[in-house]
């Protein structure tokens, strides 16, 4: 007889033992990744660089120097000046952020925070952004999380794992007790590397490995996306 062996080693996870989600900030929680999107813009504008909508989505959940330095591709420039076009997009994209409230919540995002305690699952946010705690307070979820791992929390970037291992470890769990959900391609890369349950938020032709992937999380309650995920395996 054939047995087909998993085709990596992640789908031997199993989603009974899930005890944490670990939630990517802008573009899953709240509509950030458009501001996001709408500060470098600007800045490429003013710097006559090519950028477009099409651009950005390959730079999705991208940390703000590798952001960069994709705009500016081969360009060459002094690094005051990179700093300073950083610098610059950061600014737009704090002014856009000054008048979030707690109504800029993506909708059923209360609702599955709630499952997740009512079941005793722990809530984390793993985002790439030096910005995620200003956002996550404007957003009123403070209270709602156990642990934060933002831009400053590790070093190397997604799609490295390490922003989501340092969220396990905040939470007090293995990375096979956790369950990431992202809008980004290099976020659910970091997430499969981490060896964690990867839920893509977007279209289908964004995340070829994603586990599982759901248009947007409203209407999304926790024990469907658990059974979602138990078909999986
Ligand atoms: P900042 P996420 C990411 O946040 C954004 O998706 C990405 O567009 C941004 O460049 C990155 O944070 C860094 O943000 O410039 O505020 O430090 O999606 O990982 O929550
Ligand atoms: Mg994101």
């Amino acid at each position: 007889m054939n047995v087909k062996e998993p085709e990596n080693q992640y789908l031997t996870n199993n989603p009974s033992e899930i005890r944490g989600v670990i939630f990517d900030l802008d573009g899953v929680l709240t509509d950030t990744a458009e501001y996001h999107y709408r500060a470098w813009q600007k800045l490429a504008d003013e710097e006559g660089l090519p950028f477009n909508r099409e651009a950005n989505e390959a730079l999705r959940g991208v940390a703000r120097r590798e952001t960069l330095m994709h705009i500016i591709g081969n360009r060459q420039y002094p690094k005051e000046k990179i700093q300073e076009m950083m610098d610059r997009k950061n600014r737009y994209y704090v002014e856009s952020i000054e008048d979030i409230t707690p109504n800029d919540l993506f909708p059923g995002v209360l609702q599955l925070f709630d499952d997740l305690k009512q079941a005793g699952i722990k809530i984390a946010i793993g985002s790439a952004s030096k910005n995620a705690r200003t956002v996550v307070q404007k957003l009123g979820i403070a209270d709602k999380v156990d642990a934060i791992a933002d831009g400053y929390s590790v070093d190397r970037p997604k799609p490295a794992p390490d922003i989501f291992l340092f969220a396990a470890k905040l939470l007090g769990l293995q990375p096979a007790q956790c369950v990431v959900v992202e809008d980004a391609a290099a976020g659910v890369e970091a997430a499969l590397a981490a060896g964690m349950f990867a839920v893509g938020i977007g279209p289908q032709s964004r995340f070829p490995r994603a586990h599982l992937v759901l248009s947007d999380l409203s209407g999304v309650r926790w024990d469907d996306l658990q059974a979602k995920l138990s078909r999986i395996r």
